[in-house]
């Protein structure tokens, strides 16, 4: 996964039509594609595969369970397709590290989330157990972790947990209030857009937009 663009397409849209017609459309304006449960629900896993020929895929299922479930989610994700799986951190260090180990295994990616960014997200990740997650997120040696872009200054405050090293990916852009560019100014490598790209008329000439507001930041 390499930044271009700085943005990352959330595909919420659950037919493969669509899907696929988007991803087509906005495929030069992003560098990846992140599915999740709405999109893998309505067509199946097998979507990964037709939309890594497009783009590199993010699995965002938030996997949270003990090492062995970890494991064999991980391993279905990557042998799907996917470039990189998103987790979360609070399962604890053993949970996290079998995740990153089969990631290890297939050269893939792990992204932990630190923090969410709906209204409510700050309720259980408070700024502690956010810090900490990332902390634990650099050592188990995740690509990167997922912070809030409704919250500028909490990327900012887990970039200077997580230093250099690890990547963040902010979702929250657009639809959830946040702004794209002060996201990245804040410290985030990627902003995730999903409802204003994909629920836009355009959804080519939004995802331009977002780049643009953004290229000269990154
Ligand atoms: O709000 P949007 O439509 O731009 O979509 C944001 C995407 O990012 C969506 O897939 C959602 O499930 C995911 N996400 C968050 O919005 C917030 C998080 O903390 C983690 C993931």
């Amino acid at each position: 996964m390499h930044r271009k663009t700085g943005v990352i397409l959330a595909l919420d849209v659950t037919k493969k039509e669509e899907a696929l017609l988007i991803s087509k459309e906005v495929a030069g304006f992003v560098d990846a594609i992140k599915i999740g449960y709405p999109l893998v629900l309505g067509t199946g896993l097998s979507i990964a595969k037709d939309l890594s020929k497009i783009a590199p895929v993010i699995a965002d299922f938030k996997v949270a369970d003990i090492p062995n479930t970890d494991r064999l989610i991980c391993e279905h994700v990557f042998s799907a397709g996917c470039d990189a799986v998103i987790v979360q951190g609070f399962t604890g260090s053993d949970s996290l590290m079998e995740c990153v180990k089969t990631a290890n295994e297939f050269q893939r990616k792990v992204f932990v989330v630190a923090e969410m960014s709906h209204p409510g997200g700050d309720y259980f990740f408070t700024d502690a157990v956010s810090k900490e997650i990332a902390a634990l997120a650099k050592k188990a040696g995740a690509f990167g972790i997922v912070a809030p872009a409704t919250r500028p200054e909490r990327v900012k405050e887990l970039r200077a947990v997580i230093g250099k090293d690890l990547k963040i990916i902010s979702p929250g852009v657009g639809a959830q209030g946040g702004s794209a560019a002060d996201t990245i100014k804040a410290g985030a490598d990627w902003v995730i857009v999903g409802r204003s790209i994909y629920g836009a008329k355009d959804p080519k000439a939004e995802a331009e937009k977002i780049k643009k507001e953004i290229e000269k930041l990154i």
